[in-house]
């Protein structure tokens, strides 16, 4: 033991001294079988590690800041993120606001309610299909009486990466100047139509027109996935601008708002980046507000932001973090506290690191048939133009070089590590390997950026209009038939489907489809039952599954042991549990025996303070009020709300 374990576990012991009854509140399930405490879970699937909010550095010399942890143990920093993606947050945590399951946001119509807000604790909540995985499927109070169907976001950096590099290939055509914005000069120039081919043998992809209405004046028609803002004559962002004027505005910018299933022509959708994708949901379903300084770093003012610490360029211009930081803490917080409950910075800058981390990391869904099956079935999907909308596959750039001349450059392959899942004949059943994307350099875990072949996604990311059968009232009565093409991936596992959950089978979805799917609908209808049949098999192939118990190979020596030993304990069947890769492994418990009497094996951990790092000087919370030493005003007091209070 360090002495900085020892420093932590002092710290911890006199906190439990001091306040008992808090510590029997923790939701986490850290202790260990046998202890009589109730917060023991032998699955070891729990979340272990204390609530202790995440500082956010550049400096990777801060021990146990966020960069630090991505360069140093980025498989803790996944851990982590993974946890406020499904940690339940509590009462002492500032979670909701001061109303509980009440209305909020507005329709439309400006006046009607939109949500039921403040009603979760957790992501979890509904993303949880298969439990401990980024899943959905369920359906919750939102636009319509009909509701929302959740949908899972595995592989959710792989898609953010799409739609940032869909936007920069964009702008490399119709920017002509490189300075970050389309004047109108340049959007009459771009010919009346943008395409971007999804991968090297893809159809391109007709992103809509970037000419305005009126040529030199008024509104770009680009597909409805992206949402404008207007530009003055230096490219900085215009608010409340709705058109190019030609006095005030003279250009336009734009995002891809890749997220959500649609919300009718002129609304895009709901959140452009992982990133906006955590703070949005926290705040809505949790009343959690975070405050972060990386969103709002737009130091020339055109509405996007440098990119966050794992590489993602944000969008001020639409969507800013609900806590703008106006009274900071001199240790650097937010003392806004936006919803009045006393809770100061509930989600830090820090959280949003980490949580975005897990996201862009998230392994994609796979496909439980043959090679055979799947090369068949796209064929069959081509032949039916279901493909025409559920675009196969596509390619993510490699990093541009430092010389790469345009402003608008590919950022590359973001992630850590892939999952590769296939279907094991032999054993019958799903099975994985890691590949490392990064280069070990000493301590540093060095990201390679390098280019990814995205396989079995089927979406072109467009907006379309699909039709009575698709149609939503909304509480306002405002009439929507238009919907981004959902990627297939994991549809297999997606009951229930389509953007309401109202069709209980994918056959069901897809003979909703008609508008611009018609055709491709009735050519499914019309084909032998053969065909059918075959089609719905290969979407039922396309599935999700459970990251953490799945059979992996995760040390790269080509197989997957029976017996994997981690620290000195035999874990069992080597799996895709990412706190084996910790700098400092998890060592769990091992042999237990139950109420019953018989012996099992217990998988919690027994040196969690090393493992998840818990006495870094960036993450020892002495008095476990979630605030970390360093932010605390009063570091051996327990203070929920700010450290001290
Ligand atoms: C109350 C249930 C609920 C909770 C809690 C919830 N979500 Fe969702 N999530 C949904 C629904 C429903 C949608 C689709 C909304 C729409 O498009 O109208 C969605 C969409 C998403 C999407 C976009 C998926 C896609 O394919 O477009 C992401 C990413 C996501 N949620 C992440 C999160 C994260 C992260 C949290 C926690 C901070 C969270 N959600 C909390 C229900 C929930
Ligand atoms: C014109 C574009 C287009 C074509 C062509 C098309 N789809 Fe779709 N598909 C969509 C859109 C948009 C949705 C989302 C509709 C909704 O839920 O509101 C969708 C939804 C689905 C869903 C439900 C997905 C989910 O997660 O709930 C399935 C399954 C599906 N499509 C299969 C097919 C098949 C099979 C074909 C060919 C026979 C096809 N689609 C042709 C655009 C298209
Ligand atoms: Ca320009
Ligand atoms: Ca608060
Ligand atoms: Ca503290
Ligand atoms: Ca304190």
């Amino acid at each position: 033991m360090s002495s900085r374990t020892i420093h932590w576990f002092i710290a911890s012991l006199t906190a439990a001294t001091l306040c008992t009854p808090a510590l029997a509140q923790f939701a986490e399930r850290g202790s260990l079988p046998g202890s009589g405490a109730p917060s023991i879970d032998c699955s070891g699937r729990s979340i272990k590690a204390p609530r202790i909010r995440a500082v956010h550095t550049d400096d990777t010399s801060l021990v146990g800041g966020t960069a630090y942890l991505f360069e140093y143990d980025p498989f803790l920093a996944y851990q982590l993120g993974r946890n406020i993606n499904f940690r339940e947050f509590r009462d002492r945590d500032g979670v909701f606001s001061s109303k509980v399951a009440n209305l909020g946001g507005p329709m439309p119509d400006g006046t009607t309610a939109k949500i039921t807000a403040n009603n979760h604790t957790s992501c979890s909540g509904c993303h949880n299909l298969p439990q401990g995985t980024p899943g959905g499927g369920t359906n919750f109070h939102k636009d319509s009486g009909m509701g929302r169907n959740a949908p899972h976001y595995f592989g959710a950096g792989l898609v953010e990466m799409i739609a940032i590099q869909t936007r920069a290939k964009i702008m490399r055509v119709i920017d002509t100047n490189n300075d970050g914005w389309v004047s109108a000069s340049e959007a009459t120039a771009s010919g009346g139509r943008v395409d971007v081919r999804p991968a090297e043998f893809g159809r391109p992809i007709n992103f809509g027109n970037p000419m305005l209405s009126n040529g030199s004046t008024g509104k770009p028609r680009l597909n409805n996935i992206f949402r404008v803002w207007y530009v003055d004559a230096n490219g900085v962002q215009v608010p409340g601008a709705t058109e190019v004027d030609g006095q005030t505005t003279f250009g336009y910018n734009f995002e891809m708002v890749v997220w959500g299933w649609g919300q009718g022509p002129g609304r895009s959708a709901l959140n452009p980046t992982n990133r906006t994708f955590l703070w949005d949901p926290f705040n809505a379903h949790s009343g959690l507000q975070a405050f972060d300084p990386t969103t709002t770093n737009d130091p020339d003012g055109d509405g996007v932001s440098e990119p966050s610490l794992a590489g993602a360029i944000q969008f001020p211009a639409t969507h800013r973090a609900p806590d703008a930081g106006n009274t900071l803490d001199a240790k650097g917080f937010s003392r806004d506290d936006p919803d009045n409950d006393g809770h100061m910075s509930e989600i830090t800058e820090g959280d949003l690191d980490l949580g975005e981390w897990f996201m862009l990391n998230a392994p994609q869904p796979a496909f439980k048939g043959t090679a055979w099956e799947y090369h068949i079935g796209i064929q069959v999907l081509a032949y039916l133009h279901c493909t025409d909308c559920h675009t196969p596959n596509w390619f993510i750039e490699p990093r541009d070089s430092a010389d790469e001349p345009s402003v608008h450059k590919f950022a590359g392959d973001r992630r850590l590590f892939d999952l590769t899942v296939y279907n094991d004949l032999m054993r019958g059943g799903l099975q994985g390997s890691m590949r490392k994307l990064y280069t070990q350099q000493g301590d540093r875990y060095v990201r390679n950026f390098d280019g990814y072949l995205v396989q079995g996604i089927f979406t072109d990311f467009r907006h379309h209009d699909m039709g009575e059968g698709f149609t939503e009232i909304g509480f306002d009565g405002t009439v929507n038939t238009t919907w981004r093409t959902p990627p297939l991936w994991g549809v297999g596992s997606g009951f229930p489907w389509g953007h309401d959950g109202q069709s209980l089978s994918i056959e069901d979805a897809i003979l909703r489809h008609g508008g611009e799917a018609q055709g491709s609908k009735r050519l499914y209808q019309f084909s032998t039952p053969y065909v059918k049949r075959f089609v719905l098999e290969f979407l039922s192939n396309m599935v999700l599954y459970d990251y953490e118990t799945m059979p992996a190979d995760i040390d790269g020596d080509g197989q997957i042991s029976p017996n994997f030993v981690v620290s000195g304990m035999d874990t069992e069947e080597e799996r895709f549990n990412v706190e084996w890769l910790f700098k400092n492994p998890l060592k769990i418990q091992g042999p237990f025996t139950n109420v019953d009497g018989i012996s099992i094996r217990s998988f919690a951990g027994t040196n969690i303070p090393q493992a998840y790092g818990l006495d870094l000087p960036y993450r020892r919370d002495s008095d476990l009020d979630g605030w970390p030493d360093v932010w605390d005003n009063a570091p051996t007091l327990t203070g929920y709300k700010d450290g001290v209070n």
